[in-house]
């Protein structure tokens, strides 16, 4: 028998009309609840990301695998069991992991590498998130590179995201990005952005003054059918930005920690968010969540305004 992804993908009714009517559709990831934010704040932060892409026209799909299928749009359950992620029961699935998941009916959170895969399998082609993964410190010798990065070169999917956290060689990730043909832009600024910080030192290719900037770019390079993503860095709001001195210094703390206790792999991204969360005493989850909102924002006017052209 002849599958295909439609075979192994549940798509809500909602999201499937809005992408088929060529509507304003904006994907989430789960791996952000799962191994990125607490319970029950993730829970919370959730449902209201969700409220906010409403809010400015357009449907959210936040995306995971649950028994072995691939879901856009999730029940109150689903994201109840992947926000709780009891016993570290939720998996963080990337590229090579989502067949596996598949075959063998587990669930698991989506990365920004199989959100990408999911929107793209599902018709959305614009999705928020905070920060993506990228090229590691020490990349060097350690070979730690993200997925993510591979996927932004390949899926026609915009991103966007408040730049990437100082865990990362922010300027490597940007040659790497450079390399693999994915255009960075600054949304309203010429500096890419730091996750908690608005800017990185580092600049981008393009500073877009509004989401119908972005929207014609989009809307250019897939109708050259050049394939492959967007990133859009949309720095914090002020009110919620951090010292960046502070927090080059928290960062340093949480990587020697990691060092410590030699986390490797997939689970030094989880490792580093919980530890970075605690050494601020909570403040970074704050600021953390504020600049999901924002960039949730940001992709639903994308959406919205790239539906117009
Ligand atoms: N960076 C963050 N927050 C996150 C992640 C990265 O600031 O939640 C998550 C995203 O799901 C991202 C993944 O796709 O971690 C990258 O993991 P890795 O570094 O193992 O590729
Ligand atoms: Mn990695």
């Amino acid at each position: 028998m002849n599958y295909s992804v439609k075979d192994y993908m549940d798509i809500t009714p909602e999201i499937a009309q809005a992408v088929a009517e060529g509507k304003p559709v904006v994907a989430l990831e789960s791996t952000i609840l799962s191994h990125g934010m607490p319970y029950p704040q993730n829970l919370e932060f959730a449902r209201e990301i969700e409220t906010i892409i409403r809010a400015e026209g357009a449907v959210p799909a936040t995306m995971a695998v649950i028994n072995g299928r691939m879901k856009a749009g999730l029940t109150e359950d689903e994201l109840q069991f992947l926000c709780e992620n009891k016993n570290d029961c939720v998996g963080k699935l990337s590229r090579r992991d989502l067949p596996i998941a598949l075959a063998t009916g587990a669930t698991g959170a989506t990365t920004v590498t199989t959100t990408m895969m999911l929107a793209q399998y599902a018709g959305v082609k614009f999705f928020a998130t905070g920060g993506i993964g990228g090229v590691h410190r020490g990349a060097s010798t350690s070979f730690d590179i993200s997925a993510d990065l591979q996927e932004l070169a390949h899926t026609p999917v915009a991103v966007v995201c408040a730049g990437a956290k100082m865990i990362l060689d922010i300027g490597l990730t940007l040659e790497y990005l450079e390399t693999m043909g994915v255009p960075v832009v600054g949304m309203g600024t010429e500096n890419f952005p730091s996750f908690y910080c608005r800017e990185s030192g580092f600049g981008v290719d393009y500073k877009a003054d509004t989401p119908a900037d972005v929207a014609k770019l989009a809307k250019v390079k897939w109708d050259l059918g050049m394939g492959g993503g967007i990133l859009i860095g949309n720095p914090v709001p002020e009110q919620y930005a951090m010292d960046f001195g502070e927090m080059s210094a928290v960062v340093d703390k949480a990587l020697a920690a990691a060092d410590e206790a030699g986390v490797r792999g997939k689970k030094i991204t989880p490792f580093l968010l919980a530890k970075i969360v605690e050494l601020t005493g909570g403040d970074s989850l704050a600021t953390n969540i504020q600049l999901a909102y924002n960039n949730a924002r940001c992709a639903a006017r994308i959406a919205v305004e790239y539906a117009r052209l």
